[in-house]
């Protein structure tokens, strides 16, 4: 990485909302999010659906918007001032990353578009050396379609099978299960650190311990795992490890593969282009080494330092100080929910992020979003990308909220309020 020009200028620091005592100070907290003070429909937004995405707070707006105004060039190519600040920054970003993981080295840290362009990544890059005629990759029934539709492309390519581990009727993964389906032939295992869908959060390091002792490598989605509690992937001994920059409090466009090196370095490149070279002639290329080898042409420069500017938001707060109000947070919204008596709650796994997925009665879920609506509650229904996990439940859709440290026990209480008309309107 390149020294910092001598005048690099900093974003401003942004006031970071303080916890008092052990408990997080929610009301500061909001305070730094500019989008929820609005109201949506003449009432106050009541935003629960942060597994899709989440809202950003002023540090990460101001982190990007002092980038375009002070930084903005192209990185890792110029002499200039202004390309050594933008160089300097994003490495930075890449640095903050590796720390906030864990990972043993920087390098190990891929920027790429979000968690599913990471899966392609490995899929592409680990997948095609890797599997072969006969060959298995072993997914959980849970995933989210991001970590089903790569493998199946790859197994019609290769002509390998793609196995399932089952989940039980609360939503937890059927361990035995997984240990009988880890064979010979298993040449991955690629599964989710929490499901977008049901809450579950898997036993990684379990899953990872086991396929280990068969010397098979582990990649784990944890698109809904970072937002919600700490990730150590020195500790979890994870292979892959995914997310994306929006679930965290950063912007879109912006994701993280965590690689371990060796695996890295033995991988082909994803996409080929500018930056990702040593030299190019017109017969021949040979590669840069990671982790720019597989970050080809002019990378998202804002959406990493956004992502920083998130990461050391969410460092300032706590992480273990947002995962203790998230859960108290759930265990609320599930005990009001449960008063509601034609409301089914899918998922009621021992390990729990705040997601509540719910049916009620014959009410079709988008029926339920569109009166939460009119109440400006903002949820999530349909299929949520986990079409096999509807099918294993039998049903379409569920209705989704999703908790963030941002949401409140009044938010809580107007989402049961809520329901409760949904259930006058819809009967
Ligand atoms: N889930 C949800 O509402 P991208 O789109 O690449 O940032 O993330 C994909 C993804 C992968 N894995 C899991 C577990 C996810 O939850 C998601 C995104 C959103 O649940 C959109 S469907």
């Amino acid at each position: 990485m390149t020294a910092p020009p001598p005048s690099l200028s900093l974003p401003p620091q942004a006031a970071v909302a303080t916890p008092s005592n052990d408990n997080l100070d929610v009301e500061a907290v909001r305070r730094d999010f500019p989008i929820l003070q609005q109201t949506v429909r003449g009432k106050p937004l009541v935003y629960l659906d942060n597994a899709a995405t989440t809202q950003k707070p002023r540090a990460v707006i101001d982190a990007v918007t002092h980038y375009y105004e002070n930084e903005n060039a192209n990185i890792h190519r110029g002499v200039h001032f202004l390309s050594q600040q933008a160089t300097f920054a994003y490495e930075r970003a890449r640095g903050r990353v590796g720390k906030f993981l864990n990972a043993a080295d920087s390098s190990e840290i891929i920027f790429v578009r979000g968690t599913t362009e990471g899966i392609n990544l490995v899929a592409r890059g680990y997948g095609r050396a890797k599997v072969g005629q006969g060959d298995e990759i072993l997914i959980s029934h849970m995933e989210h379609h991001s970590n089903i539709v790569p493998w199946q492309m790859l197994c019609e390519e290769k002509g390998a099978s793609l196995r399932v581990v089952p989940v039980d009727d609360d939503g937890e993964l059927v361990m035995e299960e997984y240990e009988r389906l880890l064979g010979d032939r298993t040449r991955l295992v690629a599964v989710t650190h929490a499901s977008n869908a049901l809450g579950t959060v898997n036993p990684i390091a379990q899953i990872v311990s086991l396929a280990h002792d068969r010397g098979v490598p582990v990649l784990v989605d944890g698109a809904q795992g970072v937002p919600h509690m700490p990730v150590d992937v020195r500790q979890l001994d994870c292979d892959f490890y995914l997310f994306s920059g929006h679930k965290l409090f950063g912007p879109t466009g912006i994701g993280v593969l965590y690689g371990k090196r060796h695996l890295l370095d033995d991988m082909a490149p994803y996409q080929g282009g500018g930056s990702m070279i040593k030299s190019v002639t017109l017969e021949n290329t040979t590669f840069a080494d990671v982790p720019t080898k597989f970050e080809a042409g002019t990378p998202n420069i804002a959406g990493a330092i956004g992502l920083a500017a998130a990461i050391d938001y969410v460092n300032d707060i706590g992480q273990d100080r947002i995962d203790a109000y998230e859960s108290g947070l759930l265990d609320y919204a599930t005990q009001r929910l449960g008063e509601l008596a034609d409301l089914r709650i899918i998922g009621s796994a021992r390990q729990k992020v705040s997601v509540i997925s719910f049916v009620m009665n014959d009410a079709h879920p988008h029926d339920i979003g569109t009166i939460l609506d009119s109440e400006g509650i903002a949820i999530r229904t349909g299929h949520h990308c986990a079409q096999p996990l509807m099918q294993r439940y039998q049903v379409s859709a569920t209705a989704r909220a999703s908790l963030a440290f941002y949401n409140t026990r009044d938010e809580i209480d107007a989402l049961t309020d809520g329901l409760v008309r949904v259930h006058e309107v819809l009967g």
